[in-house]
């Protein structure tokens, strides 16, 4: 069977590439996706590419992934920072998540600097803009090994 990873989007990242490109880059989100997709189809790897402005849905989408996909790459956005039930529903779902960020949160303002994320994450990427993406992949895939 195809092993899949689901890249999971949080908050406002749907207006990527439109505004404060000095800080998120010019990429849109659709770039990545597709940028990812291609990453995805050359390892041979399943990919599910979402993004919700609403937190029971992103929540609703880690529950419905137990099962389906081999780990999660998240982008929280805003509720990083904030959300003590997506942290409750990384614990709950019961896999392997990378926490990621294009900008580098520890490098902006004190209120960033703190994740509800990283305590239930195998790891952070942050402040590569879009080309963490596939570097999250990459350590997903490095993390997950060959036997899942
Ligand atoms: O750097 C990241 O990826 C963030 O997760 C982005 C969040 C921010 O709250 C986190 O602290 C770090 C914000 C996403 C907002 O995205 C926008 C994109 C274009 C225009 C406006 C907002």
């Amino acid at each position: 069977m195809t092993r899949s990873i689901l890249i999971l989007n949080g908050p406002n990242l749907n207006l990527l590439g439109t505004r404060q490109p000095e800080v998120y880059g010019p990429t849109t989100l659709k770039d990545i996706e597709a940028m990812c997709k291609a990453k995805a189809e050359s390892l041979g790897v399943g990919l599910v590419f979402q993004q919700s402005n609403h937190e029971g849905a992103l929540i609703d989408a880690l529950h419905a992934a137990r099962g389906v996909h081999a780990g999660v790459i998240l982008n929280a956005g805003g509720y990083t920072h904030t959300s003590i039930a997506l942290m409750d529903a990384i614990s709950s779902c019961a896999l392997p998540v990378v926490e990621l960020h294009l900008s580098n949160i520890h490098a902006r303002e004190p209120f960033r600097h703190h994740s509800y994320i990283s305590s239930v994450a195998i790891g952070q990427i942050c402040g590569f803009g879009a080309a963490g993406y596939p570097l999250a992949m990459d350590a997903l895939l490095a993390y997950l090994g060959d036997d899942q």
